[in-house]
This record gives structure tokens, C-alpha cells and sequence, in this order.
């Protein structure tokens, strides 16, 4: 086994922000690509919550892209992806959990209207194939919307939904300014976290449209980018990688 293994979904952005950390920090790593189809399996034997990405290195299982992270970040401290002072770290923290529990949830909901639902199941189901693609590409739209029903964001009609991801985006071009990183004076797990949610989140085109109306969001984008992802990374690969 590699001395760093990720079990990932591979489309999944918590993974992508595991990723990115791991070759911020210069870190050689393997992953292991799962189905949908797997999900009892991954239940049974490398999660309790059924959830992935899950971190495998000689300590352990590290569980939850966030606890991951964190766990990088202590044994392999340079460079750091954590500010030092504890205020500029509750505002990682703060930022973070924002783009995880709340921005994903508006990437589903719009990632799940018609006009974008092909391109999420394909990205979903790009590892399962036989019988069992064919059942899931017919169940999926039940479950995305199901999923973002019972979190609320789906409730929302079209119109609210887009006018509120415009005011994330500008809350993100706010809390940037004229500075380089979201927290502090270097990248962070903030940056990470939030990139990471944007990735997959204009795949819905009327998110790409409003990202596109916002050049310092772009840019900021496209450093974070620079340094986490390989020289020469396509910007339609990035999700994936
Ligand atoms: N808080 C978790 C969220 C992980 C998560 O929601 N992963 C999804 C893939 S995008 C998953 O494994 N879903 C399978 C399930 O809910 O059973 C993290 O940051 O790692």
C-alpha cells in the first residue's frame, strides 16, 4: 500500500480538497476510486458514516475531508495550510464549514435542474457501469432532489437560489479585498475548501455565468489553482484531479 491512500469518490469536491492539500504540500499519494454501488461496502469497511473521502496512511483511517486535512496539517507542517494565530484559525474554520455544509448544497440544487442533471450524473456515475449505471442514472434525479429537499436549499425556487449564490460570490470578493488569500497572508484550508466547492459548482451554467461576471473571484480562483494543482492541469479536469 502507498504510504498516503485516498478512498475517494472521485468527483466528490471533498475529495478534490483533500487532493489539492496533498500536492500543496509536495506529498506523494495513490487513490482508490469507488462506485456507487459501493456504498455498503464502504460502510462496512473503511467508514461508519458510509462517507468518503477517507485518508489510509500508517496511523490509521482518517475520516471527513475536514479531520483530513487537520491531520495533514500536524504531521506535515510545511506549508502550512492553518494560520498560526487562533483568530485567523476560526476564520479557516468558520470558512470552511460555510463551503462544505452550505455552498455544497447549492451546487446540488443547481447541479440537479434539468438543464445541468446530465453532466452531474455523468460525474457521479463515471465509475459504475453495467446494469446498475443504467438504474442509477434513472434513480439519481430523485435522490438529488430528495437529498436537497430535506436540507432546504432545494425548497427554493430558481430565482432565489441564483440571487443568493451571487451574494456568496460576492461575499468571497468582499472578504478577498485586495489581498491574495481569503485568510491571513498565505493559502489555507479556507481557500482549498471554497476553490474546491467552485470547481464543481459551475458545472451548473447559470453559476459559471455568475463567476464569470466576477474577474477578482477568477483570479483568486486561478492562484489557489496554481498552487494545488500540477502545471498544465486542464480547467475542465480539475474536479476530478
Ligand atoms: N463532511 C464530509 C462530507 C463528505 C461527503 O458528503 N461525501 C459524499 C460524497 S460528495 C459521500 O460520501 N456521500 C455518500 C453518502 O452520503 O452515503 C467531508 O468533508 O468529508
Amino acid at each position: 500500500m502507498a504510504d498516503l491512500l485516498l478512498h475517494q469518490y472521485e468527483v466528490s469536491p471533498f475529495a478534490a480538497k483533500v487532493r489539492r492539500a496533498l500536492r500543496y504540500k509536495g506529498l506523494a499519494f495513490e487513490v482508490r476510486n469507488y462506485r456507487v454501488v459501493d456504498a455498503g461496502k464502504i460502510r462496512k469497511t473503511i467508514s461508519p458514516t458510509g462517507k468518503t473521502p477517507v485518508l489510509e496512511d500508517e496511523t490509521g483511517l482518517v475520516v471527513d475531508s475536514t479531520a483530513i486535512l487537520r491531520h495533514l496539517d500536524a504531521r506535515y507542517p510545511e506549508p502550512p495550510i492553518l494560520p498560526s494565530s487562533p483568530a485567523d484559525r476560526a476564520r479557516t474554520h468558520i470558512i470552511e464549514d460555510w463551503a462544505d455544509e452550505s455552498l455544497f448544497f447549492y451546487d446540488l440544487a443547481m447541479r440537479g435542474w434539468p438543464n445541468n442533471i446530465d453532466w452531474l450524473k455523468r460525474d457521479v456515475l463515471s465509475h459504475d457501469s453495467g446494469f446498475m449505471r443504467w438504474l442509477l442514472y434513472r434513480l439519481l434525479d430523485g435522490f438529488v432532489k430528495k437529498t436537497g429537499q430535506a436540507q432546504g436549499v432545494g425548497r427554493k425556487d430558481r430565482d432565489t437560489i441564483c440571487s443568493e449564490v451571487a451574494a456568496h460570490f460576492d461575499a468571497i470578493v468582499d472578504m478577498l479585498g485586495d489581498g491574495d488569500w481569503l485568510v491571513g497572508n498565505h493559502l489555507t484550508v479556507a481557500d482549498i475548501a471554497v476553490a474546491s466547492m467552485c470547481t464543481v459548482i459551475e458545472r451548473a451554467e447559470e453559476a459559471a455565468a455568475l463567476m464569470q461576471k466576477r474577474s477578482t473571484l477568477q483570479a483568486w480562483r486561478e492562484r489557489v489553482d496554481e498552487a494545488t494543482f500540477a502545471p498544465g492541469t486542464a480547467p475542465e479536469a480539475r474536479a476530478t484531479t
